[in-house]
């Protein structure tokens, strides 16, 4: 119910290193509530938000949306969610990301998973999954796997000092890997 601590997790890794998919698999197995950051920024693109055309220009040049913004839209679903158990997926995308989110939210997660997978492989995946999304063409994926590089594997590095990291190798059938993923939420069972 809303009143217990919510249990976090947050899912990282490059530009289709298969968070998304991954995480449909979670939700089935362990009943948690998704939550894809980029999701909730394409949402408020098509709905014409106050901040809808800054955040098609960000995501365009494959850079990371101000921390504000993006905390606000997960707040509001946690604050709406009946579940208290909650995928994160594709934040906290830099340090700045997620210490706004501890500062915010007030909790740091409980679990964090990190899809590994290297550069050739997420570029094919995300120049074949074709729909229709404005950064997966070749030159914004460059810029994602940049700003991932620089940014988001700090924060992969703080988790992994912390001793909340499960690391996965990222490449080989879904399900495959999912059997990896299984491990980190041992007791978790719906
Ligand atoms: N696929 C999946 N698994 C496969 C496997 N094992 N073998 C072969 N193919 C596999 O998968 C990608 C594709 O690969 C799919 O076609 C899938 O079928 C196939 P998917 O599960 O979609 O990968 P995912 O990691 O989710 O890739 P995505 O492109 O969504 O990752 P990004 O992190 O790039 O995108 P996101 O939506 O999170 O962010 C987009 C942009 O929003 C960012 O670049 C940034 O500009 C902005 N943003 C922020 O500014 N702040 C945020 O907090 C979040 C986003
Ligand atoms: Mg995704």
């Amino acid at each position: 119910s809303k009143d217990s601590t919510p249990f976090i997790t947050f899912v990282l890794g490059g530009p289709g290193s298969g968070k998304g998919t991954q995480c449909a698999k979670i939700v089935d197995t362990y009943g948690f509530k998704h939550l894809s950051a980029g999701d909730l920024l394409r949402r408020e693109i098509a709905r014409n938000s106050e901040y809808g055309s800054t955040i098609l220009d960000t995501i365009k040049e494959g850079r990371i949306v101000p921390s504000e913004v993006t905390v606000r839209l997960i707040r509001r679903e946690m604050e709406l969610s009946d579940n208290h158990k909650f995928l994160i997926d594709g934040f906290p995308r830099s340090e700045e990301n997620r210490i706004s989110f501890e500062r915010i939210i007030g909790a740091e997660p409980n679990i964090v998973l990190f899809f590994d997978c290297p550069e050739e492989e997420m570029v094919k995946r995300v120049l074949n999954r074709n729909q229709g999304r404005v950064d997966d063409n070749i030159d914004t994926i460059k810029k994602r796997l940049k700003v991932f590089e620089a940014l988001n594997l700090p924060v992969v590095n703080h988790y992994a000092k912390k001793g909340k990291l499960h690391k996965i190798w990222a490449v080989g059938a879904e399900d495959e890997i999912f059997e990896q993923v299984r491990p980190a939420f041992a007791g978790c069972e719906v």
